[in-house]
């Protein structure tokens, strides 16, 4: 006889670039907590378990239901026997003693608080929690050696980790595209990052910038930093040369997954009520009254790799990540925030939108709205 089996009630593909993952879902109470545990991994620098974590939680933005019981996690990819048993003791308990006490933990809160400072990565934060130090002001007590962005880091503390929301980085918008009107004419300005993708509000906000006329964009960014400066509207910049056409190890990768845009990590100084809001409530430690510090990216690139770029500077990180293992383990090709490699046929791809590297790819178009993995 026929045995009948149902079908799963919803299938999910195993890599995020081949999913839709909307910026609001149904188990946020599940992946915040997975969430927690891949940010501990990565301060104990763990990319492996991180990865492991967030691959978990992405699987759970994507279900189109609330998880409620252990029998809608069947069918379902990349969950790990430790995920698991996270998921199962929140669906029974209401929270995972796993994840309780990392939030509680004294590590996991220093390493919080010292890597939420502009320019301190996992590295530094671990060896100050060693030393003792557990918040950014114990940097300054204890007279610590700080680079010039730690230095605006811990200056600008509270601003920047207080929520850029849209409408300032729609205001920022604005100063930038003055900004490079004012030294190029015909300069494309596009906002990156996770406002591209829907989101209210960003940690900073992410500009990719780029000209019709290849080479037009060539010794822009310097210019636009004079212009910033100028007007007063820069309290720090880092900017890193474009090395793209120096390397040798061709335009798929990165030494160390690191752009050769020409890109600015930079801090803003945004007047307030310059976002047209009616709300100038300034409670905030370290801005004057009438200011705010904003971090925003610039990068520059070639018109002949933009539908690259937009690619990669769009993220989420995840879904950037799951595009290049995709690439690399399903079609033998590498791909970067310049180019898309065919080893194979050992050429480059060529395109000129998003949508036709997604077709290189193998895979179905996915809009920016829903590449929140
Ligand atoms: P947030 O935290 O609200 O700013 O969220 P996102 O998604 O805007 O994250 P962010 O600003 O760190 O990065 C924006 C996107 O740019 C991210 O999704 C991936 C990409 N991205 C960030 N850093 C790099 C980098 O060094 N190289 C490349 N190729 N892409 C990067
Ligand atoms: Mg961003």
């Amino acid at each position: 006889s026929l045995t009948l089996i149902n079908p799963p009630a919803t299938t999910v593909k195993s890599y995020a670039c081949q999913r839709r993952t909307p910026l609001k879902h149904h188990n946020t109470f599940l992946t915040d907590a997975l969430e927690i545990l891949a940010e501990n991994a990565e301060f104990n620098e763990n990319e492996g378990r991180s990865v492991a974590f967030r691959r978990s939680a992405s699987v759970l933005k994507a279900l189109p239901h609330v998880v409620r019981g252990m029998d809608d996690l069947k069918n379902l990819p990349c969950l790990g026997e430790h995920s698991v048993r996270v998921i199962k003791e929140i669906l029974e308990d209401g929270t995972s003693s796993e994840v309780e006490s990392t939030r509680q933990s004294e590590q996991y809160q220093a390493m919080k608080a010292l890597t939420g400072v502009f320019g301190v990565g996992v590295k530094s934060a671990d060896r100050w929690f060693r030393e003792g130090l557990r918040r950014p002001l114990d940097l300054i007590h204890t007279g610590q050696k700080l680079n010039l962005a730690q230095q605006a880091g811990v200056q600008y503390y509270n601003d920047l980790n207080r929520p850029v929301t849209k409408r300032e980085a729609v205001a920022i918008s604005h100063i930038v595209e003055k900004a490079v009107n004012a030294v190029l004419s015909g300069a494309i300005i596009t906002l990156m990052g996770g406002f591209r993708r829907g989101k209210e509000v960003g940690h900073d906000v992410d500009f990719l910038i780029t000209h019709l006329e290849e080479g037009a964009e060539e010794g822009l960014m310097p210019k636009v930093l004079n212009w910033l400066e100028e007007q007063g509207l820069l309290l720090y910049q880092k900017t890193t040369r474009n090395s793209y056409l120096e390397s040798k190890d061709g335009p798929a990768r990165p030494p160390h997954n690191l752009d050769r845009f020409e890109r600015c990590f930079s801090i803003f100084k945004l007047e307030k009520g310059k976002e047209g809001s009616g709300t100038s409530l300034n409670t905030s430690y370290d801005s004057g009254p009438s200011w705010r510090a904003v971090r925003v990216d610039l990068v520059v690139s070639p018109f002949s790799q933009f539908a690259f770029a937009t690619l990669g500077w769009t993220g989420s990180k995840l879904f950037e990540r799951e595009l290049r293992r995709w690439a690399g383990q399903e079609k033998g090709m590498s791909l970067s925030s310049h180019a898309l490699y065919d080893s194979k046929q050992q050429r480059y791809l060529r395109a000129n939108s998003e949508e036709e590297i997604f077709a290189h790819l193998g895979l179905e178009y996915i809009p920016p709205s829903e590449r929140n993995a």
